[in-house]
């Protein structure tokens, strides 16, 4: 079996204090994605399944696109009338990923898988090996005994599936396809779930698209390409939560390009920005130069207060600086 079951040290830490404790919170990260939906609802169904007193928060609604992953009507925007003994923070490199602001109650478990993490937590497993977090709460599952139900086999299954680009990106293990096919055994759909995540997309997703796609930048013959979204593009669109789920990933495919950049002026002066890489330029570098981190290929930040334009440049700058650096030391 995996060599996954046999890690001791944090995996067996968490365990321990899930089997210790009662009443959880589960949080995960602003603008969730498939991996922070999938291993908070996961993980919620779960601790449920133990018979834990257990509750998901958000900062914000879910949005409706993600109603079919089983257990995501769970998590509230409502924190529980009851304080929770533990909160298990997943996905998530630093605590200020959950909400600005946020303040975890009790003992924080951080389950997390990216490089940048800055152990928050009072316990950290952060495993960037893991292709999802997903991969690390199917792990802790088993160590809990907790049977993969046909919901949380699902929840996983998009989780890995998501994280990993559909099974294609440079963080697709063999482990990725062992978890997909251990939660499909157990009921997950994957026709099902496809439907749902790339057959299923609001109307505002290919407004968003076409903007993006329609005003990509070009630097350094190729390698580097940027595009913006600006706030009336949100508007026009339907809201933020309508930009597709891999949308800097997708500029990143286009031919001879090492490093794509995807700027989003948000509300009161706010910048975010994802960076993409093709295994050259480190994207987690740029993104801490940002104050933001991530993994070598997929990173971000979120740049405050600063009037848009001159956040951007700001960020470009350090893109420039990464793309000069790895140019110079003979990049091609
Ligand atoms: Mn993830």
């Amino acid at each position: 079996m995996p060599e996954l079951l046999n890690k001791t040290g944090p995996i067996a830490q968490v365990a321990n204090i899930i089997r210790e404790n009662d009443r959880f919170l589960v949080v995960s990260h602003l603008r969730p994605d498939g991996d922070s939906l999938g291993s908070q609802t996961a993980l919620l169904l779960a601790l449920r399944a133990l018979g834990k007193t257990a509750s998901a928060w958000a900062v914000e609604p879910i949005h409706r696109k993600w109603s079919f992953l089983p257990g995501v009507h769970h998590i509230s925007t409502e924190m529980p009338d009851w304080t929770p003994e533990v909160t298990l923070v997943v996905d998530c490199g630093a605590a200020y990923r959950v909400a600005e602001g946020f303040q975890p109650v009790g003992k924080v478990v951080d389950i997390d898988h990216h490089l940048s993490n800055d152990m928050f937590g009072d316990v950290n497993w952060v495993d960037t090996e893991a292709c999802a977090t997903g991969e690390q709460i199917y792990a802790l599952l088993a160590e809990l005994d907790v049977p993969l139900s046909p919901e949380i086999a699902s929840c996983l299954y998009v989780a890995v599936m998501t994280d990993t680009g559909g099974f294609r990106f440079s963080n697709t293990t063999a482990q990725a396809f062992r978890i997909a096919a251990d939660c499909v055994m157990a009921g997950a759909d994957p026709a099902e779930i496809g439907l749902h995540i790339f057959e299923t997309r609001p109307a505002g997703e290919f407004l968003l698209r076409a903007k993006v796609f329609g005003s990509l930048h070009f630097e350094y013959d190729g390698a580097l390409v940027w595009s913006e979204i600006h706030m009336v593009d949100y508007d026009a669109a339907g809201g933020e939560e309508v930009e597709p789920e891999g949308l800097s990933s997708e500029i990143r495919g286009i031919e001879g390009v090492e490093i794509a950049v995807l700027l989003h002026e948000m509300p009161e002066g706010t910048l975010r920005v994802n960076f993409r890489g093709k295994g050259k330029v480190d994207c987690s570098r740029i993104a801490t130069a940002c104050g933001g981190g991530g993994h070598f290929n997929a990173s971000g930040a979120v740049v405050r207060g600063m009037p848009y334009e001159e956040a951007r440049d700001f960020v470009l700058g350090k893109v420039r600086e990464a793309v000069a650096d790895w140019k110079s030391a003979g990049g091609i």
